[in-house]
Formats: C-alpha cells, structure tokens, sequence
C-alpha cells in the first residue's frame, strides 16, 4: 500500500486549485481567475485500490499587504513541512518572474522530492514547452519536471504515476469513498465566495469574507444563511448591487451548486455586513479559520 500527502504550492494563479478538483474529478476548491481566491489548506482525498494521495491545495505565495497576506503565505510555507512531496505548479504561459524564483530559494533547504508543474500548456506549442523546462531546469534539482493543463486534464494520468513511485509505502488515512477533509460549513461558504470572486472586481474580492451562519435541513429543503463580510461600508452597495441584482447573481449561482454538492433543494440566504478593517484583526482572520503564525 502507497499513501502520503503531496502539497501544491506556487504563485497565485497558476492553476493550484484547478489541479485539485481535476486530480479529485470533483469540486474541493473554489476557483476564479483573480488571484489570492484560495484562502485555506484544502486537502483533496485521491484514491486507488493501493494507492491513497491527500493533495494540499494552497493559497498562492506572494508579497503580502496586510495581515491576511501574511497568514495566507505561512499556510503555505506550514504546508511545505508537513507533506512528503511537493508539487511546484507555475504557469508556462507567463515568463519566470521573481516571485517563482523567491519561492525556489524557500526550497533550497527542503530535502523532500519537488516536482516542477509547467501548467497551462494549453496556450503553448512544443517548441516553446522545451524552452521552458530548459529555462527552469538548471534552477533547481527537481524531482520530475510535468507539462500538464490543468483544464483540459491533460497528462494528469502520468502525473499520478509517476507520483506513485515517490509516495513512501503506508497505510490509508482516509477512507475509500471520502474526496475532501473540508467540512461542508466551509465548503459551502466557499461557494458564495467564489461567485463574489467571479463577478467583483478591483480590491472587492479581497475585501470579503463568507461565514455560514446557519443551516437546517427540513424533509424537503436545506436552508443555509451565509453572511458575507465587507471591510467597509460602502462595498455593501457593491456586494448588492443595482436592484439587488448583484447579490442575486451570486445567491443563484452559489445556491445551484450547492444543491449539487448536497443533492437536495437549497433555500439561500445571503446577508451582508461590515467588519471594519477586518483583514488587519488578527483575531478575525483567526476566527475565519485562517492559520495565523508569524513566520
Ligand atoms: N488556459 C488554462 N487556464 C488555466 C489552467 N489551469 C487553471 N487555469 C485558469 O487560471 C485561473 C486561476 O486558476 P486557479 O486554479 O484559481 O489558480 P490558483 O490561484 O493557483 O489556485 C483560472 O481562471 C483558471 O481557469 C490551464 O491548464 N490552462
Ligand atoms: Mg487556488
């Protein structure tokens, strides 16, 4: 029996989530094209009959404005400890920049195998995969280095195979049928936040946090009441939007993928309110669930 716990890390952006749910083939993580979406360690459950992967999804690292940046790096860098192997994802598309090459320095004194994940291949020809693994080759003693597209799931197999052969022989933590540790408060939560991630712009995302407040399950309807939390006042009006068209988007879409999720009706509802400065209150991003530590 294989089993171990493998940590995506990178920048933000780069497909860490998307990777999640296309190697778990179900929804774990919340996904948007803005950075910083993740917020959370979110462990995926990968399983074969002898073989058992818990994936570490992980907010993206980056250079941290307030005191919610900072605990999303150290969920990172807490993650890269605590794993056996670690899946360094960038995104091919884009050149190397200086924020891939701060996090190769933070693993120069890691003596676990580090794959280099070129994602995004999708965008890219042959050729210009070469050139990318010979430009990030030398920087670094990887493991393996995998060309994969997260999206379009393509080379996600060989990926999982030549996992196995790194992932130390153990027993299973988790039962069979079980894909995500996230408990379903959060995950439904996270729904609602996605959707804010997807139709806000500017600093909104980022200035928002979802809390389930409350949940019922009745013969035939879940009801879930989900506050979302603004840093001011006058990102209400946003949230809300003209006619209280904006926050019915976000209701609507979040409530059918919920009932997806649950297999049930869903009756949503979503009421705002302001925290000021909430992500500079330690206390708060602790209460949210998010890892404080000063690393
Ligand atoms: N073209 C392309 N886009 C991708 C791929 N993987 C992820 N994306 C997009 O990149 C954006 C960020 O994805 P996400 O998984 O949230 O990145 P994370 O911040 O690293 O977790 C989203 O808009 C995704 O749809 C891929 O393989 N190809
Ligand atoms: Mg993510």
């Amino acid at each position: 029996m294989k089993s171990g716990f493998v940590s995506i890390i990178g920048r933000p952006n780069t497909g860490k989530s998307t990777l999640l749910n296309s190697i778990i083939k179900e929804k774990v993580a919340i996904i948007s094209p803005k950075p910083q979406t993740t917020r959370n360690l979110v462990e995926g459950i990968y399983n074969e009959e002898d073989t058992q992967v818990v994936f570490v999804d992980t907010p993206g690292i980056h250079k941290p404005i307030d005191k919610l940046g900072v605990a999303l790096n150290s969920q990172a860098y807490y993650s890269i400890n605590d794993v056996d192997i670690i899946l360094f994802v960038v995104d091919a598309s884009v050149s190397l920049g200086k924020g891939d090459s701060f996090i190769i320095e933070k693993l120069s004194n890691i003596k676990k195998p580090v794959f280099l994940i070129l994602n995004k291949i999708d965008k890219l020809n042959d050729n210009e995969i070469l050139v990318k693994i010979n430009e990030y080759k030398d920087l670094y003693e990887f493991a393996e280095i995998i060309p994969i597209s997260a999206i379009q799931n393509d080379n996600i197999d060989r990926l999982i195979k030549v996992l196995k052969e790194y992932l130390p022989d153990n027993v299973k933590y988790f039962t069979d049928n079980e894909t995500t540790t996230a408990e379903m408060d959060f995950r439904l939560q996270e729904l609602v936040r996605e959707k804010i991630f997807i139709h806000t712009n500017e600093e909104v995302p980022h200035s928002i946090s979802c809390k389930l407040i409350g949940y019922e399950e009745n013969k035939n309807i879940i009801s879930v009441y989900v506050d979302i939390i603004v840093d001011r006042e006058s990102l209400k009006k946003i949230i809300i939007g003209k006619n209280g068209e904006m926050i019915k988007t976000i209701g609507k879409e979040a409530r059918l993928e919920m009932e997806e999720l649950l297999g049930k009706k869903v009756y949503l509802e979503l009421y705002c309110k302001t925290i000021k400065k909430w992500r500079e209150k330690e206390k708060f991003i602790k209460d949210l669930g998010y890892l404080v530590n000063n690393d």
